[in-house]
């Protein structure tokens, strides 16, 4: 660890202690690391005896059923009831706007928690701990836990082994390195059931989502001779197949797949018709954090993403013309 990030970490964990009552929140479109650490530090939160809540914008998604959601609370839920809290934890969040709509129970005064991983993260809270080479929050947090001497519980270890096997591809990602091992091996020497977990999050597709994917495989574009490739999801697609948003998200990964391809990215439209959401992947050098942020989303340089404000069809055009004038292949 850098001298810097000792500091934080041990800046950010007397912080924890000074509070009594916490709301956690974590990135809209939530997915297994954001929501693994999130669980994670809501319970090490309560072990330290605080009072927690967790408030997130979107539901809990269907494709985690090992993850408790119990006590999952949507913004939308609150009706009037605005919940008091001492200080905000944010977990996987690059920037405060990637929260959505809790942004609205935040004060400007609000003392908050940046526990991440995003090379682009911003830096936002009054407690920063940022490790932009951690393969996953999950990792991030394990380092509070170990700080502060606590051993994971099972719950704990397979929140956290599920942020570490979503953000690495179950450790076949370039950003898994030795110390991503390590945590698992400790995560795993807490008795948790990896094969079920790597299941849910890989394994478990609904027969609606591949013949999403029936439509989408059918729909793969290439250029700079196959080192590029992508697929474009139109909000048609999803009523056909009687899908969601949640159903598409995996698709990018087979995309990602293609011999030869370098970078790939996927392009979804949102409900508006106006605007769409895209995710990018790149293989071996190929940094798509600066594709993103020329767009100004952001993410990691293997895996990033953004929005644009543009019909399908021109965002398609834009990126495909921004990754032929910013690489060379
Ligand atoms: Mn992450």
């Amino acid at each position: 660890m850098k001298p810097s990030e000792k500091k934080d970490l041990a800046r950010l964990v007397k912080g924890l202690s000074r509070y009594q009552s916490f709301l956690l929140t974590c990135h809209v479109t939530p997915e297994g690391d954001a929501i693994g650490s999130m669980l994670a530090m809501e319970s090490l939160l309560r072990r330290m005896g605080k009072k927690t809540r967790i408030v997130c914008q979107d539901p809990f998604p269907e494709r985690l059923p090992c993850l408790s959601r119990r006590r999952w609370l949507r913004t939308c839920d609150l009706g009037t009831r605005i919940p008091s809290f001492d200080a905000v934890v944010l977990t996987d969040c690059p920037s405060l706007a990637r929260v959505g709509d809790v942004v609205k129970l935040i004060r400007p005064d609000s003392v908050i928690f940046n526990i991440d991983h995003h090379v682009s993260n911003t830096r936002f809270g009054r407690y920063n701990f940022v490790r932009p080479e951690a393969a996953a929050t999950a990792e991030v947090v394990l380092d509070i836990f170990e700080t502060l001497k606590f051993k994971p519980t099972r719950d704990e270890a397979k929140s956290l082994y599920v942020g570490l096997a979503t953000d690495t591809g179950s450790f076949k990602y370039g950003n898994t390195r030795a110390k991503s091992h390590l945590a698992a091996a400790e995560l795993i020497s807490a008795g948790i059931n990896i094969e079920k977990i790597n299941d849910d999050i890989h394994g478990s597709y609904s027969l609606k989502t591949i013949k999403l994917y029936e439509r989408l495989f059918g729909r793969v574009k290439t250029a700079a001779e196959g080192a590029v490739a992508w697929a474009s999801l139109r909000r048609l697609d999803l009523e056909k197949a009687g899908a969601n948003d949640e159903d598409a998200e995996g698709f990018i990964d087979f995309v990602r797949y293609i011999k030869g391809v370098k970078i790939a990215f996927f392009i979804s439209e949102l409900p508006d018709g106006q605007s769409v959401r895209v995710s990018f992947r790149a293989r071996g050098a190929y940094d798509v954090n600066r594709l993103a942020t020329h767009f100004n989303g952001g993410g990691h340089r293997k895996s990033a993403g953004c929005k644009i404000k543009a019909r399908l069809e021109d965002a398609e055009q834009q990126i495909v013309q921004r990754i032929l004038k910013t690489f060379r292949f």
